[in-house]
């Protein structure tokens, strides 16, 4: 069901405000990852603001919906998005990657309330979720994993030996979203290491397979809520392909692969914000 007008504008403005947060905080460092951050601005939205079940007071509650975030250099966008659900204030996000900063590069929960997982070293955050899932389910814990995958890091073996042992265990209480914005380090993903046809190799490892936009709110939503049903009914674990663009929201930036790891300089912060209005 698609979102309310009051609702879609609230999202609409907190992309625009995350998109904003990414841009600065790259600037300020001078380095950083706003390529695959800007790509899942609306993915994680989704997932906060109308999706999970979380505290900020309380970044432990044992009955929390847990989101693994594995591609752990979109750490502009994690830190970002924390702070607005209320982990932490935030006013410091500009010290971003500075030596003593909590917000370091890559994502490390013993610094950052809110990060479940410290991730960066592609191919983790897919095993991590399903011993989460696995682990909560033993504990008959009635929450949900999320887990947000890069497409680049299909190419990680790690990755498959846990997509398939989550269909083993039919871990219905995961749900995964992959980033699949077609781009990874240094080129197109097609061009390094074909990972076509990606819904069909995850249907072969047992997995329910939706397709979105991944930056159309209300298609994101859908897409999670049925995993929630077809997941515990069918005992599947779910993967959502969200057809993104690396760099969304920046004209410069947008299917640019140079934009992975290169932070904007004054005069293109100046242009990128100006574009956001
Ligand atoms: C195991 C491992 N190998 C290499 C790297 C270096 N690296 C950082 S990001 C990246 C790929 C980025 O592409 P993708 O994973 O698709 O991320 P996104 O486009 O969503 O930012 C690579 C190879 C790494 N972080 N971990």
């Amino acid at each position: 069901m698609p979102f309310d007008e009051k609702k879609l504008k609230e999202l609409k403005d907190i992309c625009k405000d995350l998109r904003k947060s990414i841009l600065k905080m790259t600037h300020a460092s001078a380095s950083g990852h706003p390529g695959g951050s800007l790509s899942a601005v609306e993915l994680l939205t989704v997932l906060y603001f109308a999706v999970m079940n979380y505290d900020p007071k309380n970044p432990n509650w044992s009955e929390r919906d847990r989101l693994v975030i594995s591609k752990g250099h979109s750490t502009p966008l994690a830190y970002s998005i924390l702070a607005k659900a209320g982990y932490f204030k935030g006013d410091d996000l500009l010290t971003f990657r500075q030596l003593g900063s909590p917000y370091q590069g890559h994502t490390d929960r013993l610094k950052v309330p809110g990060i479940e997982v410290s991730t960066g070293s592609l191919g983790h955050g897919t095993p991590n979720a399903v011993g989460m899932a696995l682990g909560c389910r033993l504990d008959k814990l009635k929450n949900r994993i999320y887990l947000l995958q890069s497409d680049g890091e299909l190419q990680e073996g790690s990755t498959w030996e846990a997509i398939m042992s989550a269909s083993h265990y039919r871990l219905g209480n995961l749900t995964a979203i992959l980033d699949r914005n077609r781009i990874q380090l240094d080129g197109w993903t097609e061009e390094t290491m074909t990972l076509e046809p990606i819904n069909k190799r995850y249907e072969a490892f047992g997995w329910h397979v939706q397709e979105v936009d991944g930056h159309d709110l209300d298609q994101i939503y859908d897409a999670i809520i049925k995993t929630q049903s077809i997941g515990l009914k069918e005992n599947k674990p779910c993967v959502i392909i969200a057809h993104t663009i690396k760099g969304k929201g920046i004209s410069f930036m947008e299917d640019n692969v140079k934009w992975h790891g290169v932070a904007p300089n004054d005069e293109e912060l100046k242009k990128a914000l100006q574009e956001l209005g």
